[in-house]
């Protein structure tokens, strides 16, 4: 028994040991805990009662700040009005509409929009969606996928079998079959220091045609990619290669998906990335600000073209064998129509286009602090990538996240980069401040 109250389990906080927190260093974290207790507007509150910027948009998905009373009544409202509808044969009136203002918000040609509870699953949803439209066609060769190395797509199976993050794959068994990578994109060889999209590297798109040399077109069904790399580092593709990836899935007949949960509602100054770069994938995943992070829900949108190849067959017949018992939650429809409301008023999904010029100035004045060997930027992301402690990856950047958020700004990192994604509300004070508090804490980091 001694020996057994000796573990480190029995040391640590007998309140925080329940919770096993995801993608978090639990011991670590229970011994100095984190707590966040409010937020309202671009700030949270801490437990001891301070009030922290919000440098990263809860985890890139509050695009409008915190504590919208419109969300919280619409909410509310619709909790007493009908709390859950069964998603299965069954509807109700408040996924049609969101639906419909959803499609309305789209690029043209983005006609439907499948409701999933999250990221992840807006996903697999994709992915299932691309496999079983080419075996609706009568290519039902075409089973493979490709995602990029370094790429993040959520935690279900499908999302880090086509991921690119070894330390979220390697546990895990063999995972999906059939699924090739292309390379990623980061060079800083090359590229290091690049304002916005980096000048150098659309040919690593042509990675593409090297699979199709080796699998067979006729095998591949769809690649998906993140049309700016968020969770890896943030990682801006260099100009001209998501075109150059359009082109030759076109040449191919493969399917591209954009996953815009991290892009998604105007982090790049259109609503969706595919509109700022000018590509337009077949079929596009979201999440996160589709309703300000403030219920979980995620959404797929395809175009006429994918889903009309479903819509055949006897009418009693379901057309594609998938879905949630949360697909469609009134809830989460009612605080993503409050929350399209507050993007429209508040001009949010077009607001970083105006601000990023003053993000990007401002990020790159930190180009003479200590470690700091990278900075990229698009939109309202940045990324601060800082040279690693020798044998100790990541714990530079650890160091640098405590101190900020002692100081009073939340940031997130990921290994030894620095990645920020403010609220799209936030202002040019709040950015002097979030960059001049990275200043002052690189300058006193080891
Ligand atoms: N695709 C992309 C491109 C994402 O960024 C997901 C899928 C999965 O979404 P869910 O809702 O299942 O988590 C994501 C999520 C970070 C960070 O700090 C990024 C994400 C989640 C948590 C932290 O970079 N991205
Ligand atoms: N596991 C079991 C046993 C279930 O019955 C269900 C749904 O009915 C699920 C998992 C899937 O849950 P969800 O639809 O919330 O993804």
């Amino acid at each position: 028994m001694d020996m057994l109250d000796d573990t480190p389990r029995s040391k640590s906080n007998r309140k925080l040991d329940a919770y096993w927190m995801p993608f978090t260093a639990n011991r670590q974290f229970k011994a100095s805990p984190r707590m966040l207790v409010g937020a309202k507007g671009l700030h949270y509150t801490s437990d001891d009662g301070r009030e922290i910027l919000d440098g990263t948009a809860g985890l890139w998905c509050c695009n409008a700040g915190h504590g919208h009373t419109e969300i919280a009544d619409a909410v509310h409202r619709q909790l007493l009005e009908m709390d859950y509808a069964p998603s299965f044969q069954m509807g109700h009136p408040l996924a049609f509409e969101f639906a419909e203002r959803l499609k309305d918000l789209a690029p043209d040609g983005f006609e439907h929009v499948f409701f999933t509870g999250s990221g992840s699953e807006s996903v697999d949803t994709a992915l299932k969606i691309a496999l079983a439209w080419h075996r609706a066609r009568g290519e039902g060769s075409r089973t493979r996928l490709i995602g990029r190395e370094r790429g993040y797509h959520g935690v279900g199976f499908g999302g880090i079998s086509v991921g690119g993050l070894v330390n979220n794959r390697r546990h895990f068994g063999t995972l999906l079959t059939g699924v090739d990578h292309l390379p990623h994109t980061h060079a800083p060889e090359h590229n290091a220091f690049s304002r916005g999209q980096p000048e150098w590297g659309a040919h690593l798109a042509d990675d593409l045609e090297r699979l199709v040399g080796l699998h067979g077109a006729e095998t591949i069904a769809a690649v998906i990619v993140e049309p700016v790399a968020g969770s890896t580092g943030v990682l801006v593709p260099p100009k001209g290669y998501l075109q150059r990836l359009r082109e030759i899935c076109d040449k191919h007949g493969i399917l591209l998906i954009f996953d815009e949960v991290i892009t998604g509602f105007g982090r790049l100054g259109t609503p969706f990335a595919s509109q700022f770069f000018g590509v337009m994938p077949d079929i596009f995943t979201t999440a996160k600000g589709l309703t300000n992070g403030a219920v979980p829900m995620g959404a797929v949108f395809t175009t006429d073209r994918i889903h009309d190849a479903f819509m055949n067959g006897p009418e009693g017949t379901i057309e594609l064998f998938h879905g949630y018992t949360y697909s469609g939650h009134p809830i989460a429809c009612a605080a993503g129509l409050a929350t399209l409301d507050i993007y429209e008023r508040d001009g949010l999904l077009t607001r970083a286009a105006s601000i990023a010029p003053v993000w990007e100035e401002a990020l790159h004045g930190l180009k003479d602090a200590p470690h700091v060997v990278d900075i990229r930027n698009l939109g309202l992301i940045g990324g601060i990538e800082l040279a690693s402690r020798p044998g100790a990856p990541g714990a530079r950047a650890y160091d640098v996240f405590t101190a900020c958020f002692q100081e009073g700004c939340m940031i997130r990192v990921t290994g030894d980069v620095i990645a920020m994604s403010p609220p799209l509300s936030i202002g040019e004070a709040e950015i002097a401040q979030l960059i001049g508090t990275l200043r002052k804490v690189l300058e006193r980091t080891e």
